[in-house]
């Protein structure tokens, strides 16, 4: 079976033409130091419609259809963007996607059809080459949204063999005990979906693929992905929890799970994803779903794609991966280059053609999805003790790799996490707070300062900077346009201050962190709702100090201990954001009061 495998995968990847698109460009290195990044997400479909003429199957009335967004939108909007003080854009991603599927369009990008063609809803190859030439003209880089764990809903299993698609097999519901399966999304089996005859099981169910050009639900490109062989075909994950489902169970809605331990399923997601940014000279990969594919795959997948795009001429590029999880032992696992047992690293050596030995390493950083609950939501919405914030980054330097990985960025993944306040799949930060009546526009304020201080890359979802306070998926999908992109929009301004202090300032984009404050307290206690931390490097120096709470003014001090910081008696630092200067006294301490929900952001005078 594995040969097998291989000789097609070697036929067939030669017939990748991607558009009919062969004009070769020179990939270049546009990034220097990826901690003096600011990431900026845009779901494309929602952030600026710049061509008429790619709307089709538009509806703007209902939040889950297509809105007509695309890249020359995007790149018409670039000076925006370079006002905001962004440097670096995550788009949504950009291959062929299936148009709709139980009465929800592919907007978002998530349900891949086609990995070598690009969304005709955004544009063609060469719009997406404009945009990236445009953004690199501004000194901004682009990074490009990957899914190797599945495509769309694009086959069903013919479980009672009779060629068609059935929504219901063996009884219904309603007259009959046994309960009905629907082809199209059975329920997980760990053998496999059986097929089944009157006369019982009757070995694996084979697959069909569909054939709806309406709807594009056609069979998978690169061709290769046509075998049964690339799919685990298990069915539908009943239970995240349960290792075998999580890694091989199709992914909610129909997604039907690649075997992505099958070497000619490796190298097709190496020579897709590779060949766009040969295509399009983007500078990193945002990875979605990581935590649903094996190590194994992100060794080689990472690994070949740094060696061959460095082969190239484009040296640190950047791929972080994404796993939807709260736990950072798992999620910081991504990061870490221990090798496997030596059996299983022979076994994926098998997969090498091209006589380059797999190493341990994986991404160079992960979604910082621990920070977003136990931070961004438990202290700045919820109004937990800021000593959780301390204990989050005392975990991480045992739970994130500590070596950067070969031919990658250069720098260690724990001192390149990619920090979000929420994203596309979770409701906004404004959106609880708005439900309630009262927006928290200044636990906002003071939580993008947080964002744009911390250790790691941080990340703003489209819309923070006009306040945008959508709720689940697709509420947190609003239309940019709504707000004309108002550059004097009180938020746009903040981020756009923040954004200019952090370029200033070297500490804060790749100092050392430490925290000097952090408390238990959360009640009438004098210190109650502080956080504070220093970033230093070699020669810059910036202190922040956070009162989170919501009802009085706190200091960092405690039974008459203060804050220590590590500065000289008589240093006077000033307040970038708010002026005012405050001098070190003896032995380094330093006193300030905080009125709720305000920072300050001290650097030295
Ligand atoms: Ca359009
Ligand atoms: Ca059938
Ligand atoms: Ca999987």
């Amino acid at each position: 079976m594995r040969r097998h495998a291989l000789f097609l995968s070697l036929l067939l990847l030669g017939c990748m033409d991607f558009d009919g698109l062969d004009e070769e460009i020179v990939l270049e290195t546009h990034v220097a130091d990826w901690r003096d990044q600011v990431i900026y997400q845009v779901m494309i479909d929602r952030f600026a419609d710049g061509d008429l003429a790619n709307n089709y199957l538009v509806d703007v009335s209902a939040p889950a259809r297509w809105h007509g967004g695309d890249w020359a939108g995007l790149e018409a909007r670039l000076d925006y963007l370079a006002n905001l003080g962004v440097t670096a854009l995550w788009i949504s991603p950009v291959y062929r996607n299936v148009e709709t599927d139980a009465d929800v369009d592919g907007y978002h990008g998530y349900w891949p059809q086609d990995f070598t063609a690009a969304n005709p809803h955004f544009g063609d190859v060469k719009g997406l080459r404009r945009l990236v030439r445009a953004a690199h003209d501004r000194d901004m880089l682009i990074l490009i949204d990957v899914v190797t764990n599945h495509i769309g809903q694009l086959f069903f299993y013919d479980v009672n063999l009779n060629g068609h698609a059935d929504e219901q097999v063996r009884g219904s519901g309603e007259q009959s005990e046994v309960f009905h399966i629907n082809e199209h999304d059975p329920d997980f089996d760990p053998r496999g979906i059986q097929s089944e005859t009157s006369l019982g099981e009757s070995g694996p169910a084979p697959i069909v693929f569909k054939h709806d050009p309406a709807t594009n639900h056609m069979p998978p490109e690169p061709p290769v992905l046509q075998f049964a062989e690339a799919y685990n075909r298990r069915g539908r994950t009943l239970d995240f929890e349960q290792p075998d489902q999580l890694l091989h169970g199709d992914f909610p809605g129909g997604l039907k799970d690649l075997d992505t331990t099958q070497c000619f399923v490796k190298d097709a997601m190496v020579e897709s994803y590779a060949r766009w940014i040969e295509l399009t000279d983007a500078d990193g990969f945002r990875i979605d779903t990581i935590k649903h594919v094996e190590r194994e795959f992100w060794r080689y997948f990472t690994q070949k794609v740094r060696q061959r795009l460095a082969a190239k001429g484009k040296e640190r590029f950047f791929m972080f991966g994404e796993s939807f999880d709260g736990r950072d032992e798992l999620v910081g696992a991504y990061t870490h280059n221990d090798l496997p047992s030596t059996e299983q690293l022979e076994r994926e050596n098998m997969c090498v053609q091209d006589g380059r030995a797999i190493t341990g390493d994986q991404l160079d950083g992960m979604f910082e999805f621990p920070q977003y609950y136990q931070v961004f939501r438990d202290v700045f919405q919820y109004g937990l003790s800021t000593d959780r914030i301390q204990q989050l980054w005392t975990r991480r330097a045992t739970r994130y790799g500590t070596t950067p990985t070969e031919l990658g960025t250069g720098i260690p993944p724990i001192e390149t996490l990619v920090n979000f306040m929420d994203n596309h799949d979770v409701p906004r930060f404004l959106f609880p707070s708005t439900l309630e009546g009262t927006p928290d526009f200044e636990g906002h304020h003071l939580a993008l300062l947080f964002l744009l201080t911390e250790q790691g890359i941080p990340c703003i979802y489209y819309g923070t900077e006009q306040r945008f306070d959508g709720g689940n998926d697709p509420a947190n999908r609003e239309d940019m346009w709504l707000t004309g992109y108002a550059e004097d929009a009180p938020t746009f301004t903040w981020i756009q201050k923040l954004t200019g202090v952090r370029k200033a300032h070297s500490a804060l984009r790749r100092g050392q962190q430490t925290v000097v404050w952090a408390t238990s307290r959360t009640g009438d206690e004098e210190d109650a709702g502080i956080f504070a931390f220093e970033r230093v490097s070699d020669d810059d120096y910036a202190l922040v100090v956070l009162n989170t709470h919501r009802g009085h003014a706190s200091s960092p001090v405690f039974q008459g201990v203060p804050m220590v910081i590590a500065q000289p008696e008589g240093t006077v630092l000033v307040d970038a954001l708010a002026g005012g200067t405050y001098t070190v006294g003896a032995g380094g301490a330093l006193s300030i009061t905080l009125e709720p929900l305000t920072g300050a952001l001290l650097v030295p005078q």
